[in-house]
Parts: structure tokens; C-alpha cells; sequence
């Protein structure tokens, strides 16, 4: 394993020469629907680092969009998933299982909110998690219904672009949607019309109402929400919201999912989002940050939940590999021995108390502001807007302050149904002086921008 040098280094323009000419190749082979944020070859990643083909070291705000918490070369991660690599790479969990997929649901059992015995089944990507959640409420509770809301992400397959929200760019074109889907309204405190303090219960009323009038809580089968909802712009529901829908699921017999593909495993400062209001929700749905990297994804709920489809109705043919659950064995131990909860509160002390400054420093820039700083440990966000008061989307300088970040060899993504929300979510192992080396470059862009 190399350990990569924790500094910032720009040698070349970004992207430099030798990326452009992949950059090229790629544009010849690659689909053109498959885009990149930033087309920067890379040749190693570690810690808060990402070194490219051209030997620039860029600090890392993005962790491969939330995956690569433990850093993309953790050394727990490596040693187990070489090891399992050594032994052998597959053999479908299906035909003959081995003792590493175990582990992984053992692991998810103590580590997910609630007490009850718990079961779990492994898939390989976020989507296909969120498709078997769906799969097993229906199969548990006999009816069709799905509700999701406003601003949700789910994936990208036929059924989870049916419950993401924004068409461009991840419907438009692509339909006809999977039915017996129906979206009702989250509780987005920053752009609530009454505002923040009335938006949980009354985004809750105005959601609750609209399942039981227009689809009839016996008709559903499940409720599906992200805790901190990802690519919707770092909502965070406004408290009393989540409990609200809860309770209600819990009346009718629904089965309440929580996404927590973008937000679990220690992204904001608890192992999963939904802790913080004290949720223990019936299915919970993990991927990204699970497996260091690996591709790993799994359902985890109540045994009897879990238990309802037909022996054989749940599978795939890679789901569970083995080199991906030591993978996520590593990653595991690595959140417990370096606290990375306790990191990411720290991230999040750092990030907020720099972000506020810069919102007041730059609160008379006349094209746009930081409307709101939010987010949870080292899943943090700002939204930009024309002015304080039409709350205005400017995804222009959300766009532009990217592209300045870039230059200077920072990875931030944007976000948002608006594309006007700036993201941040580095590996919750970065040093705190490449955290604010990375604020630094944010500030300037503001000021260039
Ligand atoms: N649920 C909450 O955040 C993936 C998508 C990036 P997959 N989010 C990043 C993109 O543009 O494709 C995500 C998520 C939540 C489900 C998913 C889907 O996870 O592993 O990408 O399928």
C-alpha cells in the first residue's frame, strides 16, 4: 500500500496534459451519457487526497460522492479485501456461502438503530438496495403503494428513477416510470412559505394528508425517505417532520425505509442519519460508505420484514461478493478504532464556523449569497441565491465556484433539484489542515467569483 503525501500540489493546469489526451480517449469510448464532474485521470487516492496522472495532489471534498469515508486506500480495507482477493473472488453467496457476508450482517444487526432482531440481505449498488426494500415490503405487507417525496434520490434503474424526483438528468427521456408511485412534500425548512419553525408539522400534515386522500394508507406498502435527503440538496427534514411520518406509518401498518446510502455510516456524525431524531425505522437501506470503496450495498430490518418474500425471491449473482464484504469489514473497524463519528462532528465544528464567516463576509456580493449553511457532520452544504429574500436559485455561481475550486486543485460537487447547492463531504479522515487548507480555496473562489 503507498502512503500518499497529505499536501496540495498543482504542477500542471487542471486537468493537465496527460488527462486531456485520456480525456480524449475517453470521449472516443466512453458513453457520452456517462459524464464526470471534474476529468482529472487518477493514479492513487488516500485520505484527503486525490494525486492525478499529471502528479497534481488535489484535496478531496467529495469522497467519490460520499463513498470513501475511510479514505479510498484505508489500510483495513486493503489488508482484508487483498487477503479475501488471495482466497478467492467469488462463488455466489447463492450457490456456496462463506463466513464473510455473515459478519457484514452481523455487524449491520449491532450497528443499526433499534434492538429488535434484525436480518439484512447484500446487493451491490444503492439502487439495487432500494429496489429489494420494495420488493420485501410489498412481499410483507401485500400491497402495491410506494410514497416518496420532494426532492428524494433513489438511483437510477427503471424503479428508483420512479421514486427520484428530478427529472434532468436522471429521468428525462427514459420513461415510462414503474407505477404505483406517489410523491408528497418534504419538510424543506429553508424555502417553507410560513417558514422553518411551522415546517415540520405542517409539511408532515400536508403529506399525511395527501397519502391518505389520494392513495389510502391500506394501499401502501411503503414509506421511503433519505434522513438527510443527498442529491435533493442536503435537506435536512425539519424536525417533528420524520417522528410525524413515522407514527403514521407505525398506525398503518406501512413499512417505514429509511435511504441512508448518502448519509449512514458515520457521514453525519452518528452511524446512520436517522438517530438523531431517535428513529428506528422498520428497513434501512446502505451503501456508499459501507465498503471503503468496494461496491456493497445491503437491506437491513425487522427479522420479520425481512423473512416475508419466498426462499429464492431475493438475490443476484455478485450480491454479497466476498472481497466486497471484507472490504466492508474493514471499513467498520476503521470507524470504530478512529472514532470517525467523533471526526466527522469535528468536520462539521470546522466547516460551520468558517462557511458562517464567509456568508457574512460575502453577504453584499450583488449576484449572489449564501443563502443557507446545512448539513450534518461531514455532509455539509451551502445554498447559493440571487438575494436573501426571493430565495432566487443561482445555480450560475454554484456552477462557477465549483469550476474556481477545481483550478486551484479542490474536488467539490454540487447539488440540489435547483443545481444551486455547493456540497461538501470529505473523507471523514482528512487532516484538519487540508480541511481548511480546502476552506481557504472555497473563500477565494467567492472572492474571485
Ligand atoms: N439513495 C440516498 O444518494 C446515490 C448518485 C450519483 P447507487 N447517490 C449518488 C449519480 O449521479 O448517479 C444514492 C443515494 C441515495 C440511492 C442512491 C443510489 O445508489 O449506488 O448510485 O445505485
Amino acid at each position: 500500500m503507498t502512503e500518499i503525501p497529505q499536501e496540495r500540489r498543482v504542477v500542471t493546469a487542471i486537468p493537465g496534459p496527460k488527462s486531456q489526451e485520456l480525456q480524449a480517449r475517453r470521449t472516443a469510448t466512453v458513453a457520452g451519457g456517462v459524464g464526470s464532474v471534474l476529468p482529472v485521470f487518477t493514479v492513487r487516492a488516500g485520505g484527503g487526497i486525490i494525486e492525478d496522472i499529471d502528479g497534481n495532489r488535489l484535496i478531496d471534498f467529495g469522497s467519490g460522492i460520499a463513498v470513501t469515508s475511510v479514505g479510498a486506500s484505508a489500510e483495513a480495507v486493503v489488508r482484508r479485501a487483498s487477503a479475501q482477493l488471495a482466497d478467492f473472488t467469488h462463488t455466489c453467496f447463492m450457490v456456496t456461502p462463506y463466513e464473510g457476508y455473515v459478519e457484514v450482517c452481523e455487524a449491520l444487526a449491532e450497528l443499526t438503530p433499534g434492538d429488535h432482531p434484525k436480518k439484512s440481505a447484500l446487493f451491490n449498488s444503492g439502487a439495487e438496495a432500494v429496489e429489494n426494500a420494495v420488493k420485501i415490503a410489498r412481499a410483507y405487507t401485500k400491497r402495491q403503494a410506494v410514497v416518496v417525496f420532494d426532492h428524494g434520490y433513489h438511483g437510477r434503474t427503471n424503479l428508483t428513477m420512479a421514486l427520484t424526483a428530478k427529472n434532468m438528468p436522471y429521468k428525462h427521456g427514459f420513461g415510462p416510470f414503474a407505477p404505483e408511485i406517489y410523491r408528497v412534500p418534504v419538510a424543506y425548512g429553508y424555502r417553507w412559505p410560513t417558514g422553518p419553525e411551522n415546517c415540520g408539522p405542517e409539511a408532515a400534515a400536508q403529506a399525511i394528508d395527501q397519502i391518505t386522500k389520494q392513495v389510502g394508507p391500506e394501499n401502501v406498502a411503503a414509506i421511503i425517505i433519505e434522513p438527510v435527503l443527498g442529491e435533493g440538496g442536503f435537506i435536512e427534514p425539519a424536525k417533528g417532520f420524520m417522528p410525524a411520518i413515522v407514527k403514521f406509518a407505525n398506525d398503518n401498518g406501512i413499512v417505514f425505509v429509511a435511504d441512508e446510502i448518502q448519509s449512514g455510516f458515520c457521514r453525519t456524525g452518528q452511524w446512520f442519519a436517522c438517530e438523531d431524531e431517535g428513529i428506528v425505522p422498520d428497513l434501512i437501506t446502505t451503501a456508499k460508505g459501507i465498503a471503503g470503496g468496494l461496491p456493497l450495498a445491503a437491506v437491513t430490518g425487522r427479522a420479520e420484514i425481512m423473512d416475508a418474500p419466498h426462499a429464492g425471491g431475493l438475490g443476484g449473482t455478485y450480491g454479497g461478493n466476498p472481497v466486497a464484504c471484507a472490504g466492508a469489514l474493514g471499513s467498520i473497524e476503521t470507524m470504530r478504532e478512529q472514532d470517525l463519528n467523533g471526526k466527522a462532528k469535528r468536520i462539521e465544528e470546522i466547516m460551520k464556523g468558517r462557511l458562517a464567516a464567509m456568508q457574512e463576509k460575502f453577504a453584499h456580493n450583488d449576484r449572489f449569497v449564501i443563502g443557507d449553511i446545512r448539513g450534518r457532520g461531514a455532509m455539509i452544504a451551502i445554498e447559493l441565491v440571487k438575494d436573501l429574500v426571493t430565495k432566487e436559485p443561482a445555480p450560475e455561481a454554484a456552477g462557477a465556484l465549483a469550476k474556481a475550486c477545481h483550478a486551484e486543485g479542490l474536488v467539490v460537487l454540487t447539488c440540489g433539484t435547483y443545481g444551486n447547492v455547493l456540497r461538501f463531504l470529505p473523507p471523514l479522515v482528512i487532516g484538519e489542515d487540508l480541511l481548511n487548507e480546502g476552506l481557504d480555496i472555497i473563500e477565494s473562489a467567492f472572492a474571485q467569483v
